[in-house]
């Protein structure tokens, strides 16, 4: 595996958290640490565990295979293997191998001396799947109400839960939730096109600085976030898209249970109406 130029600078011994120097070294591009090896053991188990669900499914078709949450009269208790106990170990490997990837890049972040930016933002996304594997499951009583690991099938899942409701749009929170997440494409395509523009000025002309891409967005709104700005907002709207989603599905059955049209019901019934 050939190594790229400045890559023994640093690769140096360090900023383990568990084992020491027992799991410091690299397989090829890969920093290994004790959490590799964790995240190693779970993913292959999980994987194993899928393919072995699969088996007991109908379909080797890709796109249908399933793996069904339990149903909902286990409720928080543990199923037989082909009822949803391979769902319950399946989602112990996920959040064994999601929360072992975290403490990777925290062990990585710490070697290299950089902050752990990387690793709570990964962080939220696992907050997002423990709180639709984990947390509603247990606030409603049933791991029956968590979503099947299957392609289709845990659209099918988006989908049911959605009418459940009656129209997921009206949740507010999914509201709040869609919005940074359109907010942070239009941010991130704003950043990428205007590094683009000022690095790659017209045949003969010099590279231009962020003097420039200042300059730009004062001509054109008024105001230049700056260049670290746009990072910290980035981060800021795309980890807020995230704790939004989760908040918009963990109300949706343990603190409101009615359609989302009747939440808005608070408008019509203002005071000032009356
Ligand atoms: C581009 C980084 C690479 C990651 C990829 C995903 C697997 C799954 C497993 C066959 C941006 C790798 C996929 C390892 C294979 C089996 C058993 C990330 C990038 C390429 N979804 N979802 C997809 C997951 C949920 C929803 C695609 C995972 C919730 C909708 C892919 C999770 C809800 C749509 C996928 C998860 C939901 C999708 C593309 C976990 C609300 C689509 C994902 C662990 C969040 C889209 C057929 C992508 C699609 C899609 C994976 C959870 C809704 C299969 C791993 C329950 C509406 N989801 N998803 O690019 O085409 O992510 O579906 O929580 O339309 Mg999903
Ligand atoms: C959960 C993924 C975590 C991933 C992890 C990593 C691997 C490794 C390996 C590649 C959260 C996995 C890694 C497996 C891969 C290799 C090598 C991310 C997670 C830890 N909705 N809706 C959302 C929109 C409707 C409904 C969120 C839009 C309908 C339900 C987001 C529309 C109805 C739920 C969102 C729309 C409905 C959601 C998803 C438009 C259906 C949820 C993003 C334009 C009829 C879910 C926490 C997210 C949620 C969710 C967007 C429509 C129902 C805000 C834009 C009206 C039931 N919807 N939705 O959460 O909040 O990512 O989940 O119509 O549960 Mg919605
Ligand atoms: C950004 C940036 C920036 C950059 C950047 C980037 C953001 C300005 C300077 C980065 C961005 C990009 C490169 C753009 C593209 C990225 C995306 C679109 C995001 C999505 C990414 C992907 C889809 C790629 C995903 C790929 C992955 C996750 C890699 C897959 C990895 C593996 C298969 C190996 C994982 C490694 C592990 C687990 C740790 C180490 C383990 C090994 C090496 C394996 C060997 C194992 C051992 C030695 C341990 C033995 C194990 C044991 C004993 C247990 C076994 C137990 C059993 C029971 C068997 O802003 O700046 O530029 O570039």
């Amino acid at each position: 595996m050939a190594m790229l130029s400045f890559e023994a600078k640093y690769r140096v011994r360090g900023g383990t958290l568990v084992g020491g120097d027992l799991f410091d070294f690299w397989v090829g591009p890969f920093w290994v640490g004790f959490f590799g090896v964790t995240t190693f053991f779970f993913s292959l188990l999980g994987v194993g565990l899928i393919l072995w669900g699969a088996a007991l499914g109908d379909t080797w078709n890709v796109w249908r295979i399933n793996i069904a949450p339990p149903d909902l009269k286990y409720g928080l208790g543990l199923a037989p293997l082909a009822e949803g106990g391979l769902w319950q170990i399946i989602t112990i490997c996920a959040i064994g191998a999601f929360g072992s990837w975290a403490m990777r890049e925290v062990e990585i972040s710490r070697k290299l001396g950089m902050g752990l930016h990387v690793p709570v933002a990964f962080s939220m996304a696992i907050f997002a799947y423990v709180t639709l594997q984990v947390i509603r499951p247990v606030l409603m009583g049933a791991w029956g109400h968590a979503f099947p690991y299957g392609i289709f099938s845990h659209l099918d899942w988006v989908s049911n839960v959605g009418y459940q409701y009656l129209h997921f749009h009206y949740n507010p929170a999914h509201m709040i939730a869609v919005t940074f997440f359109f907010t942070t494409t239009l941010a991130l395509s704003l950043h990428g096109a205007l590094v683009l523009s000022a690095t790659n000025p017209p045949k003969g002309e010099p590279v231009k600085t962020p003097e420039h891409e200042n300059a730009f967005f004062r001509d054109t709104i008024g105001y230049s976030v700056g260049t670290i700005g746009i990072h910290r907002l980035g981060l800021f709207l795309a980890l807020a898209a995230v704790f939004w989603s989760a908040v918009c599905i963990v109300i949706s059955g343990p603190f409101w249970t009615l359609g989302w049209p009747e939440w808005w019901n608070w408008w019509l019934e203002l005071p000032i109406w009356r």
